[in-house]
């Protein structure tokens, strides 16, 4: 027997994994029983569980460990000594064809900063075990495609924990010596370890009964922080909500008897779909309009249902390995897409998944961390809950969607779920079985979506004959090479149209042009007049569009088009168009003018509803118009952009202001949609307001802020507030400050709002915030709050020249690889994008990189990240 010492997350090995070494298991479990005896330094888990080879030819049985203490082993009841412990596994040699496999370890929950494993927040022991934490609890076969059933006992001190829950029923409880307490839990549908969970501690619940169109009753909890109990309402409704919606939609109801929520404080992601206990960041369960904005209120709902669906889709059936992570997430997004959409509206919502797509994923996909839906390798599979893998992934699915219809859809997602219940299966089963359903072959072109990495991009063109009153259109695709992707096939490409009178009448219904060829041309007969074409719509596919619109036609499609996506994405063409011309010294006036008789239409138009008024009104950030430079230096690009809002604001400050100037129909904590879009377009016209930098305005805000009885509303105030240095500000915030000061939730908003603040010296303020008590490194949220923002939301002050910017956000991801590898490889992200900043700044960022790299130890994490970014 050998002995190594149990690690950290920096194993020498950076060796990559590759999809093409996939294996079976060469064991399956049939059965396991796990015993957690909770104590305030240290657990003890002791693990039973039944063996059988697959693979009759192996002796050893290899099982996944990491940072674990083994304290025994026994094969059928007796010790046993023929093994060995390595930094990452457990050989045990020479076993039988069929055993029980009984171990024991000791673990260190209060120690364990990484937030993966079994650890401690704010005395509540949690679990996250996906992807691979499981083996940071117990020796085990620690890979999705291993499932079996699980019986969880916890025991722990019964004043600290009287709350102790794990996955599934609870089937026995009672009262042991020296206070403490036990439970039982059984889960009886197979799962991956992924999926386990448990969390012990002192918390408040509220729940309700709801039921299942078949009768069944389902008891529905959420379990917070005891001081928090009271923010938890909304989220309890939301889960209702959803469950009632995935049966109504997609005839798929819940299975167990129980489902439960847990918010969290310390959490490395959104939240964990483990079954029947999701565990959640509580950013994403706790709201009460005082607390939580309009936006927060729809991403709880949103996150809510994301988890809930994956009940099914992640579940029931889950994932073979871990690249086929997109199987459960694209299509998990997808579906809480259209929950929302239904919960709220379809266009507003429609255009959230396309900024994020087109203002992030695009981004990704030029990176150094560009990568198919199905990835081909990975160092760590931390990195790659990307964008690419949930939203591409996504917007690969609502392809198919259009592409097979509704019905078909519908009937091709019963199918996979009746052929894979229980399962462990792959993206191409997936595919398969919408292929069969509906008889589209979604096997072959349709198929390189999931493995071929970038962006295409389609090219337009259109020619108009007079004499012959033909308008022909042609489609070409492009696609660029892409980090360790030298050659590229064609892709199918739905794109969605519809054509357009030059001032703005119908002239056909929507069609959708296939493009599956490098070039296709569509040609119309008997058109009139030379159309104007509204393109893309409803951004039917995940491309970029490279076509040469005329200034007039846009702001026809801004004023006329009935689709947002096209309408927003004119405007943005429009306003690039601006700012380049005042890079290039052209004159802009005349142009200005036009956009400010769009916007002053678009305010006085009463088709457009309001929500989606707000949308179009809200102008874009700095990000959207790197692409009119190249490299970016961000101070020119900054005065550009802020000159042209500026003077846009100008033109039409006084449409703004009677647009504020009518009486509020709703009340602040009305949660309809109708209200939120009131307050949303009316904060709209503040924050447009705000860039004229006047005392009018300022006082507005401050009265905004001073009356507000909504966070929505305060929150948009302060913002407004927190732009101009002076006592106005720092009053404000302080006054917030003193008001929330005990609610995480809303401080994390006070630390982000701090950090956007572009004056003066803004790194020096975020050293002296990042010492205030509400900060902490080892809270994800502070640290995504702080540095997070500042990195990606506050980029003049980000970029300086002097690269101080850099430095500080390079020292975190230092500071944060000791504790947190997989947030540090995440917050290191804008660093990475070094190459598309001008010479200087990108010598100054991949500086940092290198010295980042150097430092000793590195995670696996960090390493991957950046070592991909200096290949580049
Ligand atoms: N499936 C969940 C992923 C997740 C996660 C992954 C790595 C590290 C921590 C994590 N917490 C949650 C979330 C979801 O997409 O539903
Ligand atoms: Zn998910």
């Amino acid at each position: 027997m050998t002995a190594l010492k149990a690690g950290g997350k920096t194993l020498g090995d950076r060796k990559a994994k590759f999809l093409s070494d996939y294996k079976p298991a060469d064991f399956s479990v049939e059965t396991v029983s796990f015993d957690f005896s909770l104590f305030e330094q240290y657990a003890v888990v002791t693990a039973r569980a039944v063996y059988r080879k697959v693979n009759r030819r192996v002796r050893n049985l290899r099982l996944d460990g990491e940072a674990l203490t083994l304290l025994s082993l026994s094969i059928d009841g007796e010790l046993y000594d023929n093994y060995e412990v390595l930094e990452d596994a457990l050989i045990v040699r020479q076993v039988p064809n069929h055993f029980i496999l009984s171990t024991q370890v000791l673990i260190y929950p209060d120690k364990n900063t990484l937030l993966e494993g079994l650890y401690r927040s704010a005395g509540i022991f949690c679990t996250q075990c996906e992807a691979e934490g499981f083996r940071r609890i117990t020796y085990f076969l620690d890979r999705p495609d291993v499932m079996t059933e699980y019986t969880v006992r916890i025991e722990a001190d019964q004043s600290k924990y009287p709350v102790l829950l794990s996955n599934g029923n609870l089937i026995e409880q009672g009262e042991l010596a020296g206070g403490r307490h036990f439970v039982k839990w059984h889960d009886p549908f197979a799962k991956p370890a992924y999926l386990f969970a448990l969390v012990a501690g002192d918390l408040e619940v509220i729940e309700k009964t709801t039921t299942t169109s078949a009768g069944r009753e389902i008891l529905l909890q959420v379990y917070t922080e005891k001081a928090f109990i009271h923010q938890a309402d909304y989220a309890l409704g939301a889960l209702e909500r959803a469950m009632h919606w995935d049966e109504k939609t997609f005839n798929l109801a819940y299975d167990l008897d129980r489902y439960m929520i847990v918010a969290i404080g310390d959490f490395n992601m959104g939240a964990m779909e483990n079954k029947g206990l999701n565990i959640f960041n509580a950013k994403y369960v706790l709201a009460t309009p005082q607390t939580a904005t309009d936006k927060d209120f729809i991403h709880i709902e949103n996150i809510i249902g994301h988890e809930y669906f994956h009940n099914w889709s992640g579940n029931r059936v889950t994932c073979r390995d871990w690249f086929q992570l997109s199987l459960k997430e694209g299509l998990t997004v997808f579906r809480d897409a259209l929950f929302s959409a239904d919960m709220t509206t379809k266009g507003v919502k429609r255009l959230e998944e396309v900024r994020t797509v087109r203002e992030h994923q695009f981004v990704e996909d030029q990176g150094p961390m560009s990568h198919p839906v199905r990835p081909d390798s990975y160092i760590e599979i931390n990195n790659f809950y990307t964008l690419t893998i949930y939203e591409k992934g996504a917007e690969i699915i609502r392809m198919m969607y259009n592409l097979l219809g509704e019905k078909a859809f519908k009937k091709g997602l019963t199918l996979y779920f009746e052929r894979f219940d229980g399962q462990a299966v792959t993206v191409e089963d997936f595919v398969q079985a919408m292929s069969e359903a509906s008889g589209v072959d979604l096997m072959g072109q349709f198929f390189r979506w999931y493995t071929q990495s970038g962006t295409p991009k389609v090219t337009v063109e259109t020619t108009y004959d007079e004499a012959t009153r033909v308008f022909k259109m042609s489609l070409s695709q492009d696609n660029s090479p892409t980090a360790g992707q030298p050659e590229k096939h064609n892709l199918m490409i739905p794109v969605a149209y519809r054509l357009y009178s030059q001032t703005g009448e119908s002239m056909s219904s929507e069609n959708v042009a296939v493009l599956t060829e490098a070039k296709k041309i569509l040609e119309f007969g008997s058109v009139k007049s030379p159309p104007v074409v509204s393109l893309l719509r409803n951004f039917s596919a995940p491309v970029l569009i490279d076509y040469n619109q005329s200034d007039q036609e846009l702001h026809t499609l801004v004023r006329h088009d009935d689709d947002l996506f096209v309408r927003f994405d004119a405007l943005q063409t429009l306003l690039k168009r601006l700012v380049s011309a005042r890079l290039a010294d052209e004159v802009t006036e005349p142009k200005i003018e036009r956009m400010i008789q769009s916007f002053m239409h678009l305010l006085a138009d009463e088709k457009t509803p309001v929500a989606e008024k707000a949308e179009l009104l809200t102008l874009p950030n700095l990000p959207v118009f790197f692409e009119v430079m190249s490299p970016v230096e961000v101070d020119s690009l900054n005065v550009a952009v802020s000159e042209i809002k500026q003077a846009i604001v100008r033109g039409i400050q006084g449409s703004l202001r009677t647009c504020l100037a009518k009486p509020v129909e709703f009340a602040a904590i009305d949660l309809s949609f109708a209200a939120m879009a009131e307050r949303s377009l009316r904060n709209v016209c503040l924050d447009l307001l705000s860039w004229l930098n006047d005392e009018q305005t300022m006082e507005m805000a401050l009265a905004q802020f001073e009356k507000a009885d909504n966070m929505t509303n305060q929150l948009a105030a302060l913002a407004v507030l927190n732009k101009v240095e002076g006592e106005t500000r720092d009053k404000a915030l302080s006054t917030f400050y003193q008001r929330f000061k005990a609610d995480p939730q809303v401080m994390d908003k006070w630390l982000a709002i701090q950090a956007v603040a572009d004056f003066g010296d803004a790194c020096e303020r975020i050293k002296v915030l990042s010492e205030h008590p509400a900060f902490s490194m080892t809270t994800p949220n502070k640290v995504r709050a702080l540095f997070t923002t500042f990195s990606m939301h506050n980029l003049p002050q980000f970029h300086h020249v002097s690269g101080r910017g850099y430095a500080l956000l390079a020292s975190v991801v230092s500071q944060l690889d000791q504790l947190n590898p997989s947030l540090a490889a995440r917050v290191v992200t804008p660093l990475t994008q070094w190459q598309r900043f001008d010479k200087k700044r990108g010598l100054l960022m991949k500086e940092k990189l290198q010295v980042l790299l150097e430092k000793q130890p590195v995670s696996k994490d960090l390493y991957e990240v950046i070592n991909k970014s200096l290949a580049d």
